[in-house]
């Protein structure tokens, strides 16, 4: 395809095998959970589309595309602005993708409050894929196909905050909202 051999020469070898990963891990789980499977796997490799630049790249890669208001949040936290960056580049560059699609590539670093079951899919794959390596993984991996998707995204999304936490990154404060939507207001 295409776009596979384009988004090779967009990224990093390991980043490659990451997307690779990324692809059959939500194929995976859309085939388990009943989401589109092709729809899963196209999402899970083009999702890292704009990793490959640096933080003055994806600064100007913002400017270029006309999200400099839309993602004025943001700019001081370059790292998160690659999933937004690659939707809009994609859209423009394929106009074929479905927004379905697009919607979770834009949203597969933060996360959202209101996730599609694709969304979801990705969020999470991104995090579990095999060639990603960190504490606890294993006993996210597990819960695949055991728990319902919801639930499996918020474990995940718990586990990357708490990994923020742990090493004393900032937490954007969409990032808070976001968790704050998903949890009870009871304390
Ligand atoms: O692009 P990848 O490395 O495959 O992974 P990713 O797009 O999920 O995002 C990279 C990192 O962004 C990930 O380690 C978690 C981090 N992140 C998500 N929300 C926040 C955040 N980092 C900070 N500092 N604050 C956030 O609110
Ligand atoms: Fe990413
Ligand atoms: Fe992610
Ligand atoms: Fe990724």
């Amino acid at each position: 395809q295409a776009r596979r051999a384009e988004l090779a020469q967009r990224v990093k070898p390991k980043r490659f095998e990451h997307s690779l990963g990324v692809s059959e891990m939500a194929g995976r789980m859309a085939r388990i959970y009943g989401a589109d499977e092709g729809l899963a796997r196209l999402a899970g490799l083009l999702h890292d589309w704009d990793k490959g630049y640096d933080d003055e790249g994806i600064r100007r890669r913002v400017a270029e595309l006309g999200l400099a208001e839309q993602l004025a949040s943001y700019m001081d936290m370059p790292h998160l602005l690659h999933g937004p960056t690659a939707a809009a580049a994609l859209k423009r560059d394929f106009p074929q993708l479905p927004d379905a699609l697009l919607r979770s590539i834009r949203l597969h670093t933060t996360g959202a409050v209101h996730m599609t079951d694709l969304d979801m899919i990705v969020y999470t794959a991104d995090a579990i894929e095999p060639s990603r390596d960190y504490p606890g993984i294993e006993a996210l991996r597990q819960l695949v196909g055991v728990v319902d998707l919801q639930e499996l995204y918020l474990s995940t999304f718990q586990h990357v905050l708490e990994n923020l936490v742990q090493r004393r990154k900032r937490i954007h404060p969409d990032t808070v909202t976001v968790w704050n939507s998903y949890v009870a207001c009871d304390k």
